[in-house]
């Protein structure tokens, strides 16, 4: 298979080598694709840039714009099958939860699809005659849009589809770990009629493939979902060329439960909050902010029913939990139980492997979680990004909320109380992009999604989300332009 899509074909790349995609689940070979180099994303730029600068997309009038995209909603649907069989097999989630991540795909298309011709900027009314000032709105030129592996399309979606409102034409660099989505994601572009080059895919490692895009001259916006580390390295390459930037780079989010909340609801939902995806999920609420008096039921329960979670593969309909992506994020997820421990945290489940010799070829971590923890802990200061959940202690109001904001990061975060007077209060101090009440987890396309501190720059979905993706543009217009004589002739 190869990796590249330029200009509207499947190509040859340039010989960076080939990779095995191995199903994390068990290890069997989904596929062997050629990797793209260096030179082949900068073909991809200048594919992308000739169709932003000399093809049609970026003034085709935006309502068909939008109605393209309802129309790739539609291709989606009609092969959800497909995509959540490919999905799962990338990432070894399971199929139900692909199933639901496609249904989720479709819908942001769809949403940006309705918004696209709906906004047509402003007319300013100065009060001055012989002048006319409008807002308007433009695309931005070619987007080099760069998605991690926990959710490959969803986030590949919150990108491609106001990019594509808005006029612009992208390089998409997936995830060198799960490469199969966005490439049949080309074909249902295709098929739903998008220009030559509107769309292009370059597949490989961040190094060859990533970072040619966050550096070249050609590329206006780099929007990029993924790790802290790399988002710094993709920010200080993007300084260079003062490309517009838009950041995801996870979260470290506080679940909030106050002894007045119903405690039987916030342990379920605790326990999905952490474990869903295996914690491979920027808004896992990994770290669990308890109320003294409440700690000992909350944590037992939690304990008792994490124990119990069924670890399996995509396919296996009684797994409710799946693998991590691969041997090495497993052995980063050990290494952050370890150092909890030695920080003083208490084991009280999981911390490893599963017994289960049916497991044995996968990367699987038990659901895990370390009590007795405080915020100055590398495992509650950093993601680990596994099936561990974190619990700390607090006695006030307060106190919750000056531990739940004790962190660099600012992504989500939740408060259970049956107080609805607290619940506002906690929710509006709380720092972090997303804070649900006695809820975890949902999120709507017409919401915004993105982080306080370093969890991001800038907004993902909602109306915001279509303008990362926009220039406004004011225009002013004398009409009767005349001499002014301010100075002598
Ligand atoms: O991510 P990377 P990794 C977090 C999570 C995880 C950690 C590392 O904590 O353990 O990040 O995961 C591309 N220039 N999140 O190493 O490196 C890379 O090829 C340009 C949170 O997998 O950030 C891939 O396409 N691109 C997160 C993408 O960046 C580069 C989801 C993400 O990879 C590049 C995933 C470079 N120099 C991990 N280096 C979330 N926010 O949800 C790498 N890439």
């Amino acid at each position: 298979m190869t990796a590249l899509f330029i200009g509207g074909q499947w190509t040859a790349p340039g010989g960076h080598g080939t990779r095995e995609f191995r199903c994390p689940a068990d290890g069997t070979l989904v596929a062997t694709v050629a990797e793209a180099d260096r030179s082949d994303t900068v073909a991809a730029v200048a594919a992308a840039r000739a169709a932003f600068d000399d093809g049609g997309w970026p003034s085709t009038p935006a309502a068909e714009r939008g109605a393209l995209l309802l129309g790739v909603a539609d291709l989606l649907e009609r092969d959800k099958d497909t995509y959540a069989r490919a999905e799962s097999l990338d990432t070894g989630k399971r199929v139900v939860e692909s199933e639901l991540d496609i249904d989720d795909i479709a819908a942001c298309f769809r949403y940006y699809g309705r918004l696209a011709g709906t906004d047509a900027g402003r007319v300013v009314d100065t009060g001055m005659a012989d002048t006319v000032s409008r807002v308007v709105h433009e695309p931005l030129g070619v987007c080099g849009l760069i998605t991690p592996w926990n959710y490959p399309l969803l986030q590949t979606a919150w990108k491609v589809a106001p990019a594509l409102a808005a006029g612009n034409t992208f390089v998409l660099k997936p995830s060198e770990l799960t490469p199969s989505t966005a490439m049949l994601l080309m074909d249902t572009l295709t098929e739903a009629g998008l220009p030559p080059g509107v769309a292009n895919l370059v597949l490989g490692d961040g190094a060859e493939v990533g970072a040619p895009l966050t550096e070249h001259p050609d590329v206006d916006l780099i929007s990029f979902t993924g790790g802290l580390e790399t988002g710094r390295r993709i920010m200080a390459a993007a300084a260079a060329t003062v490309k517009n930037i838009a950041l995801e780079l996870g979260g470290k989010n506080p679940n909030v439960v106050f002894a007045d909340a119903d405690l039987e609801t916030a342990i379920d939902y605790a326990l999905t909050a952490v474990f869903l995806h295996s914690g491979q999920v920027c808004s896992a609420g990994a770290r669990l902010v308890i109320e003294d008096r409440a700690h000992d039921a909350v944590v037992d329960e939690i304990v008792r029913r994490a124990d119990k979670i069924r670890l399996g593969g995509p396919f296996d309909a009684s797994a409710q939990a799946g693998p991590l992506i691969s041997a090495e994020h497993h052995r980063k997820v050990a290494d952050y139980v370890a150092t909890g421990i030695a920080e003083g945290a208490v084991l009280r489940c999981g911390g490893g492997r599963p017994d289960d010799p049916a497991l044995s070829d996968g990367p699987y971590f038990r659901p895990t979680v370390l009590d007795d923890c405080r915020s100055d802990m590398q495992v509650v200061r950093e993601e680990s990004f596994g099936p561990v959940l974190t619990v700390e202690r607090f006695g006030s109001e307060d106190d919750a909320v000056r531990i739940a904001n004790d962190t660099h990061y600012g992504l989500a975060g939740a408060v259970w109380t049956g107080d609805a007077g607290r619940a506002q209060r906690v929710a509006q101090r709380l720092r972090h992009g997303t804070i649900w009440i006695n809820d975890y987890h949902p999120y709507v396309p017409q919401a915004e999604w993105g982080g306080y501190r370093q969890s991001g720059i800038g907004r993902e979905l909602g109306p915001t989300g279509l303008d990362e993706y926009r220039q406004t543009k004011h225009i002013w217009q004398n009409t009767r332009p005349r001499p002014q004589h301010r100075f002598p002739a």
